[in-house]
Formats: C-alpha cells, structure tokens, sequence
C-alpha cells in the first residue's frame, strides 16, 4: 500500500530548502517501506507543525539532541524484539550530529546498532538564528563568526568511517539516481549505517531558493563535496569524480551573502580541497589507509 509522501504539503520550511529535498528523496527511496523517524531539535522537528495534526506522513519521535541516536537504539531493538519490518531513521541537523549529540551518535555506532543515522547539513544552527557549527565551513560569516569562521569544517565522514560501521557515505541533491541508490542500500542495509547530505539553506546562506541544487553541484565540481561511500570503515568508492574546478568553487562562493561579508581566502579554500581530494583518492587506491 502507498504509505503518501514523507514530507507532506503544506509544511512550514522555507522555500529552497535542501532538508526538503531530502525528506522527499527519502520518502520516494523507503516506498512501502515502514518507517520510524527520530527527530532532535532541529528545523525539522519544526516541520511537523503543532499537535495533533503533522507535516509527517511517518511516525516521529522528537527527541533531545543529546539522545537521538540512543532513542532510535531503543526504537530498533523493539522492531526486531516484535519482529517487524519497520527500519529506524534518525534524521538530524549538523549541529545536533557534529556537535551536541555526538556522544550517543558515537556510542551506537560502536556498538553497530541496527539504525540508519542521516544528517542533513546546513552547516549551521539554523533553527536558532545561524550560529556557527563545526561544520560550518571555512570563512563563511554566521551570527557568531561575524568575521567569517576561522577553522576548516569537521570531517564527520572521516569519523563515522573511524568507528568502522557497515556503512557510510555522502550524498549530493545534485546527482539523484547516486543519492536514491544509497539511500535504498542504506533503508535496507543491517547495522549502524551513516549518510552526511549537504542542504543548503537559502536563509542562513543568503542564497537564492531556485539555486540550491545547483550549489550542490558546484560544490561537487569544485571538490568542496565529494561524493563517496565507505564499507566497514575500509574499502572506498568515489562515485561521483570531481573536476576540482577553481572556477566552480568561486561561483559556489559568490552566491552566496555567507561568503560576501569578509573577502573568503579563495585560495586557502582551494588548497584545502585539493589536499582533501588527493588524500580520498589515496584512500580509495588503497583502502588499508584512512584519509588524512
Ligand atoms: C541541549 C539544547 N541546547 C540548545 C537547544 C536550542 N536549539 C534548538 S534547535 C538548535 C539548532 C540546531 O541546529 P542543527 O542541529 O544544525 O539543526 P538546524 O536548526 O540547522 O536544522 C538549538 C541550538 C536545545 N533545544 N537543546
Ligand atoms: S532555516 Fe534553512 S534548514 Fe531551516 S527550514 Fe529554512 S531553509 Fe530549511
Ligand atoms: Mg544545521
């Protein structure tokens, strides 16, 4: 039976919002598929509007940031003790995975729980005004880096990969066919299995609503983000090969008002990305070497 959309009609995100997106790619990627939604404060524990009506077509748990990923723990051991198909999703923001709720999102991986952990990245705390994250990225202003941000952005993936969980990749809004192939490996996937997706957010980046895609897709050109998955912590696969474009990561740049504030160091930027991207394709030549 069609379970209806994930993400319903008539929902309070702003429009261009890459977190959108991404419930939608979700929902279309699950099918029949049941499942069970954990939320931490975030914008899209917003989404869900006030009770008892709801934005989601699937149940949801709001949780605190720090428990998510042990409230989703508990939601997938009561499934298997039941029995039932249902597959336990923790859907997070950048600063409720990268920072506050790290310790339990760590603990479950360690321990490979049987649950899929998605963290949409809008590189800030949006829901609270646009404070910087540590995923926030290199010189981009926000309401607590008035001066634009001075350290590099936390390699989460690198973490995730380090606690060497069945799996673990990165998703592009700009490359759908990749980003639903993942997605249905991951629903279906068992153990702790992790996907970082880069959202923009046309509010906290100061970026118009019609170019979020296509930011995504500068990104990747520019080798800002790339697109690859990791098994067992090990072996890599770069599924979606840069062109470590300068051009397109001055375009990424002036679209957005973020980078407008203080002139971002273009160059150290491009530096830092071309170091990233030799040392990911180090480690997909040779998967015993993590990235550096
Ligand atoms: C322990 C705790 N600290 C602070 C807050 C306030 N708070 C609610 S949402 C939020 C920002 C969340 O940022 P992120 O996880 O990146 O999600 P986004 O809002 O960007 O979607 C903050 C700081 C809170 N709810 N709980
Ligand atoms: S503030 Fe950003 S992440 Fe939050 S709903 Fe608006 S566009 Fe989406
Ligand atoms: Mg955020």
């Amino acid at each position: 039976m069609d379970p209806g959309p994930l993400l319903r009609a008539g929902n309070s995100n702003c429009g261009g919002c890459g977190m959108s997106i991404g419930l939608q790619l979700l929902g279309k990627a699950a099918g029949d598929t049941p499942l069970q939604m954990v939320i931490p404060a975030c914008c899209a524990i917003v989404t869900a509007g006030p009770f008892p009506t709801s934005s989601y077509g699937r149940p949801v748990v709001a949780s605190t940031f720090a428990s998510a990923a042990a409230v989703a723990t508990g939601l997938a051991h009561v499934a298997r003790l039941n029995g039932e198909r249902t597959r336990v999703v923790c859907w997070a923001g950048d600063g409720g995975t990268f920072d506050i709720g790290m310790a339990t999102l760590s603990a479950a991986a360690e321990r490979n729980e049987d649950v899929l952990y998605i963290v949409y990245d809008n590189e800030i705390y949006g829901n609270t005004g646009g404070q910087r994250s540590s995923a926030t990225p290199l010189g981009a202003s926000t309401s607590t880096t008035p001066k634009g941000k001075e350290v590099e952005k936390k390699d989460i993936l690198a973490i995730m990969a380090a606690h060497a969980v069945p799996y673990c990749g990165t998703l592009s809004l700009a490359h759908p066919d990749d980003l639903l192939r993942k997605l249905r490996h991951a629903i279906e996937a068992p153990g702790f299995r992790f996907l970082h997706m880069l959202a923009p957010c046309p509010t906290g980046w100061k970026s118009e609503p019609s170019e979020s895609v296509e930011l995504v897709r500068l990104a990747v050109r520019a080798g800002l983000y790339p697109v690859y998955e990791v098994f067992d912590g090990q072996r890599v696969t770069i599924n979606v090969e840069t062109e470590l474009s300068r051009d397109a990561l001055e375009q990424y740049i002036a679209r957005q008002g973020r980078f407008r504030k203080v002139a971002t160091d273009v160059n150290r930027l491009f530096t830092n990305v071309v170091r990233q991207t030799e040392a990911l394709r180090r480690w997909a030549a040779e998967p015993a070497a993590p990235a550096a």
